[in-house]
């Protein structure tokens, strides 16, 4: 991920698998290693993918309707937000809607991308 400042981090997970469409994609993910932009991803760990039109978050209200403005594997709503608006870098305000990661730059800040690349092990 990087920031319009154009500071860069990433966070590695040595497990990660998404489950099927009849277990509404859930997401496995652990064995973080931390390259500078901390965890935030274990929180949304064992969730269904959420979308405005698919509510599967632990969220009495939609996330992603609500809050997140994306599709993720939102929990009640969340601590990455990969998919959420894109603010050209402004602080959103507290209102949880931009492309964050919250262990590396907060929840307001929104950055200039983040990619999620995933490999076979053996
Ligand atoms: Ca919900």
């Amino acid at each position: 991920m990087e920031d319009f400042e154009g500071k860069k981090a990433y966070a590695l997970y040595n497990s990660f698998s998404v489950g099927s469409e009849a277990d509404g994609y859930k997401l496995q993910v652990s064995d973080f290693v931390d390259g500078g932009a901390g965890d935030s991803l274990s929180y949304h760990n064992a969730m269904k993918f959420s979308t405005v039109d698919k509510d599967q978050d632990a969220l009495s209200g939609n996330c992603a309707m609500t809050y997140s403005q994306g599709g993720f594997w939102y929990n009640g709503c969340g601590y990455a937000n990969p998919t959420g608006l894109y603010l050209w870098g402004k602080d959103d305000g507290s209102i949880y809607i931009g492309v964050y990661w919250y262990y590396w730059k907060g929840s307001y800040k929104s950055l200039k991308s983040i990619s999620m690349k995933i490999r076979r092990v053996k």
